[in-house]
Formats: structure tokens, sequence, C-alpha cells
């Protein structure tokens, strides 16, 4: 594959179409326009909180506009921008109880596209980095039209995952299985440019990252596990790093190594696996850390081996650094 710093991922992604000779461009296509969705997003995050300084009011602007919280402004646009390419044959959202169809005025396609629009929305107002994560199975079903079916595939099946992180810059960090790379967004060009290629997480890292106002909630092998990780016989020692945004925490460590943990909480029954979603959070990023030689697991098994039951189930996750991962399922099969 010819590659090169500074090539637009447009240019990256025919690149990898042109190496794949059954490629019908479909997937270009899907890829394409889900980035057109993420730079009207970045646009929109960029001047967030601007609307307090010009004089939007409430729920509607001084143009008398209904002014959308971000996260919704997110998802609408993506569900616009993406119903009428005609590659999808149905989509799901963090941000949608049930499966969101393509409506019958628009061809359908034969992918399904699975999006957090706006994971760590609450940290817009304080200015934290926060991002959209995608994921994107190949359609099983026979029916024209998607069904949950073809949503609820294990992890393995995706033929792309990714996301898109809002901070000091906008990147895009994807992968189709053949490595995972990066792409800064050149403002003012509004191109995204090949500024990551082949992204590859050390093997062990130096940092782990957990919110440990939850200790209390934790089984007793992950507070054995997390007190590992403070322990100064650590040679080097680990740091602690909590951005509480999933895909800030996450992005950190894909590029400078180390685990990101949110265990389960046995305080609460109704969500007694934790907080986060195995099909729009735990899926992608676990597809990206595997194919950056990273690993993701539940502390029991590999994230990307389970065989989903709801669309919105949620998981424990452990995910990084693979050895310090593997560790993390040492300790919590009770091994050391
Ligand atoms: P807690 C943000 O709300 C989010 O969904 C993820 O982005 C983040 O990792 C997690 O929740 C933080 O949760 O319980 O530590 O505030």
């Amino acid at each position: 594959m010819r590659t090169a710093i500074g090539m637009t991922v447009t240019e990256h992604i025919l690149e990898k179409q042109r190496e794949n000779p059954e490629a019908t461009g479909a997937f270009t296509r899907l890829l394409s326009e889900l980035i057109v969705a993420a730079k009207i997003i970045s646009r929109e995050v960029n001047k967030a909180g601007i609307a307090d300084i010009l004089g939007y009011a409430g729920r509607e602007n001084i143009q008398g506009e209904e002014v959308q919280k971000l996260d919704e402004f997110a998802n609408r646009t993506i569900i616009e921008r993406m119903s009428h390419i005609g590659q999808l044959c149905a989509m799901a959202s963090e941000e949608d109880a049930d499966l969101i169809e393509i409506p019958s005025k628009y061809p359908k396609g034969n992918y399904v596209l699975i999006y957090d629009p706006l994971d760590g929305s609450s940290n817009i107002d304080v200015n934290v980095s926060i991002g959209t994560i995608f994921s994107i199975h190949r359609k099983i079903s026979s029916d024209e039209d998607g069904t949950l079916s073809d949503v609820l595939q294990p992890g393995y099946k995706q033929v792309a995952a990714g996301y898109f992180i809002y901070g000091s810059s906008t990147m895009m960090v994807y992968t189709t299985g053949q490595g995972v790379h990066g792409f800064t967004l050149l403002p003012g060009v509004g191109e995204f440019l090949l500024s990551h290629e082949n992204i590859q997480m050390p093997q062990r890292g130096r940092i782990f990252s957990v919110n440990e106002s939850y200790y209390n909630y934790w089984s007793e092998n992950v507070q054995r596990l997390v007190n590992h990780f403070k322990s100064p016989d650590n040679k080097p020692a680990y740091t602690a790093r909590y951005v509480g945004s999933l895909v800030s925490d996450f992005h950190r460590n894909l590029l400078k190594g180390g685990i990101f943990m949110y265990p389960a909480d046995t305080r609460d029954p109704k969500k007694p696996h934790g907080k986060l979603r195995l099909m729009c959070e735990a899926n992608p990023l676990a597809f990206v850390a595997k194919e950056a030689g990273g690993y993701a697991s539940t502390g029991e098994k590999p994230i990307l081996d389970i065989e989903p039951e709801e669309l919105h189930q949620r998981v424990p996750l452990f995910i990084g650094s693979k050895e310090d991962v593997e560790l993390a399922e040492r300790y919590l099969s009770g091994e050391i």
C-alpha cells in the first residue's frame, strides 16, 4: 500500500479499496459520508459555549432557531447524513432506544452503522475532549431492511471501527482490520491528513485509568488489581490518569500505553456490568485496540467474543496494553 504521512483519509481509504479486488466502493462511500458528519459535529463542538456569549437564550438562539444539545445535534447529524447514501440497512445509536430504520424513500445497503454520537458530552461545558465512536458490520439477514440480528453481531465480525476525538485538534482513528491509522483535521482546509500511520500500542503501559471513587463498590479482586497498579514496587512505576471521557482516556493509552478500566459495580443490581455499552463503546474500541497490538476484556473474556443479547447491554471493560489487560484477567480470576 502506497501511503505517506499527510495523505488525505479519502486517498487512504481509496488505497485500501484498490487493494481489495472485490471492493465495490460502497464501504468507501459509507466512511466518506461519516467523515462529513464528523466535520459538521466538530465545527459545532468547537464553538460550544459561544451561544452564551452571542446571546443565545435558553433553547432558542437569536435567530429564533432551536438550539439543540450537542449530543442530540451529533445524533441527528449522523442520522440525516447517513440515511440517504444507500449503503446502510439500519443504524443503532447510543441515543436511541431502538433500531434506527432507513426511511423507505431511500435505497438500502449492505452495512450496519452502530455509534455513540458524542461520548463524554457531559464534559463539553468544561472544555474536555469528547468523541464520536463508530462500529460497522456487514448485513447478515436476508431482508432488504436491516433487523436487530444485523446489529447484534459479535465484535470480531466488525468490518471497521474507530472514533473521532474533538480535542486540541480533531482526529479520526480507524481500522478495517489492516492496522490502526490516525488522521488529523487541518483547520481551514477541512481535510483529515494522515498523521499517525499504523499505530502500535506499547505492550506494557505506565498509566492506569479508573474512577477510584467507586473503590468500595468493586469486587475484592478488582480492588487488589488497582492496588497493584498503585504499588511502589512496580518498575517502572505506574501513574494515574482519568479524564472521564472514554475516547480521551482510550486515545491517550493507544498512543502512550496503559490500561483503562471500568469494572462491574456491585452497588447497583440494575447495572451489575458497569456503565459502558458493548455495541457502541466497548466493541469498536476493542477492535482498534486489538489491531494496534493491545487487548480488551470483560476481565474474564475477550470483549470481541461476546455474543450480544440486547442493543444497549453494558459490559465491564479492561482495555489497553496487552500485558496490563492480561494481568487484570489474572487478578480477576484469582490466579494472583
Ligand atoms: P464515570 C462519559 O459520561 C462516559 O460515558 C465515558 O465517556 C467515560 O469513560 C465514563 O462515562 C465516565 O464515567 O462514572 O467515571 O463518570
